[in-house]
């Protein structure tokens, strides 16, 4: 019934913890779990699955979680009790621990396990890319960018990007991580400050008094602090709310095709936050899926070992429709899928109000306002190239 076929001459995996749905940020927080579901429906639906080797992760340990983050902080998310009453919207908690039970990381019912899940499913992923039984890695339930060592931080509470990135580290001399959700990877950026072995990317949406996290202007490229080997290897792309597909696209290449040039990694992380899509209940842009894929066709172009991560992405039907389309994208089927959603799966339910026939490809959403100069996208990639130029292998 499929036609969807394993690509030739390499393998993709896709991990998956279906425990991971199961968990409620609260009936109204924009986080839902269940958009993973979704996502995965959509790719069973298609046959993707007959393409790519299928895991399940266990979750990951304590002693994992502890490569990156603090005692303290990790016995205080084990022990914690679960807050039935979500608190005020704004936050007014002065004494939250570890910035712990807030309006953005609620303190849920299961909070521990569902974190180590995520962090489970992409150090599973990094992995497969080490003993190199894979050579695209899909971690969808991982890309939770915000979390530090000792904080929660924009519904993220474990960084599972900064473990698989360390797991690579293992075995691999330079990482490069790109980051195309509509907020700034912050949590990501931070970790490697002092290391030359990764570079970090992030495209955001950047407003420091009106829009988390309000960090990731153009000049901040890393502590440019006495000999730190990490300075100059954090580049931020700031951009204004509307950017169009086209803009993006030619950013994006033009950004890490430099970058990929000048750093020369051996492995490439892409967190794929699809917040940066039109229509999201929280970001600003203007991107279709084809814009959003195109970064992903791009990255694997290149032809490195890749692990893909999820990330934000609040309105849940656009961003199934772009991780199915991502996904297809890296066994290399997006040529040969029906863009008509398939009849025969219950998710279509969730598709049917909006057409008869629901199209992969076609997003929900007014689009928003482009304010994004071509005069202000050229400063960006001058300053970039400027930057690029500290950076030599
Ligand atoms: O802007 C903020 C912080 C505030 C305090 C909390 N209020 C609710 C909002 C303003 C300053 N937080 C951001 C966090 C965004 C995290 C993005 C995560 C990722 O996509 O990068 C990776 C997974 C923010 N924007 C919107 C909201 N918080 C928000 C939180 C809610 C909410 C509505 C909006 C929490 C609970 C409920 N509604 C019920
Ligand atoms: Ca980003
Ligand atoms: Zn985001």
């Amino acid at each position: 019934i499929s036609n969807i076929t394993r690509p030739k001459g390499y393998n993709v995996s896709f991990h998956y913890q279906p425990e991971m749905e199961k968990h409620h940020f609260g009936q109204t927080h924009p986080m839902k779990p269940w958009r993973l579901t979704l996502t995965k429906s959509l790719v069973m639906s298609y046959g993707m699955n007959f393409a790519m080797d299928n895991y399940t992760p266990r979750a990951a340990t304590y002693e994992e979680l502890r490569d990156f983050h603090t005692q303290d902080y990790l016995d205080f998310l084990a022990t914690v009790a679960p807050e039935p009453v979500p608190r005020d919207l704004d936050n007014h908690n002065p004494d939250l621990k570890f910035n712990l039970g807030g309006s953005d990381c609620p303190l849920f019912e299961g909070l521990f396990d569902y974190c180590s899940m995520s962090g489970g499913v992409s150090l599973d992923a990094a992995r497969k890319i080490c003993n190199k039984e894979s050579d695209i890695a899909i971690a969808w339930g991982g890309g939770l960018h915000h979390a530090k060592k000792s904080e929660a931080s924009g519904f993220c509470y474990i960084n599972d990007i900064v473990l698989a990135i360390l797991q690579l580290l293992r075995h691999h001399p330079r990482v490069l991580y790109i980051d195309i959700d509509v907020h700034h990877g912050d949590g990501v950026e931070e970790a490697f400050f002092s290391t030359d072995r990764v570079m970090t990317c992030s495209f955001h949406k950047y407003d420091p008094l009106n829009f988390f996290p309000g960090t990731g202007g153009l000049d901040d490229n890393g502590p440019k602090n006495e000999h730190n080997p990490g300075a100059h290897h954090a580049i931020n792309v700031p951009l204004n709310d509307g950017i169009t597909d086209e803009q993006y696209a030619w950013l994006f290449q033009s950004v890490i095709g430099k970058i990929v040039e000048k750093f020369r990694p051996t492995a490439i992380c892409l967190q794929c936050g699809a917040d940066s899509l039109a229509g999201d209940r929280i970001g600003r842009f203007n991107l279709q899926v084809q814009g959003h894929g195109a970064c992903v066709e791009y990255v694997k172009g290149l032809g490195l070992p890749m692990i893909i991560f999820g990330g934000g992405g609040y309105t849940p039907r656009n961003v199934a429709r772009a991780w199915a389309y991502e996904t297809a994208v890296a066994i290399g089927c997006q040529g040969r899928i029906d863009p008509v959603i398939p009849q025969h799966t219950v998710w279509r339910e969730h598709f049917r109000q909006e057409s008869l026939l629901p199209s992969l490809e076609q997003i929900v959403g007014e689009p928003r306002q482009n304010r994004n100069t071509q005069k202000r996208l050229q400063d960006v990639i001058q300053h970039v190239h400027e930057q690029l130029r500290f950076v030599n292998q």
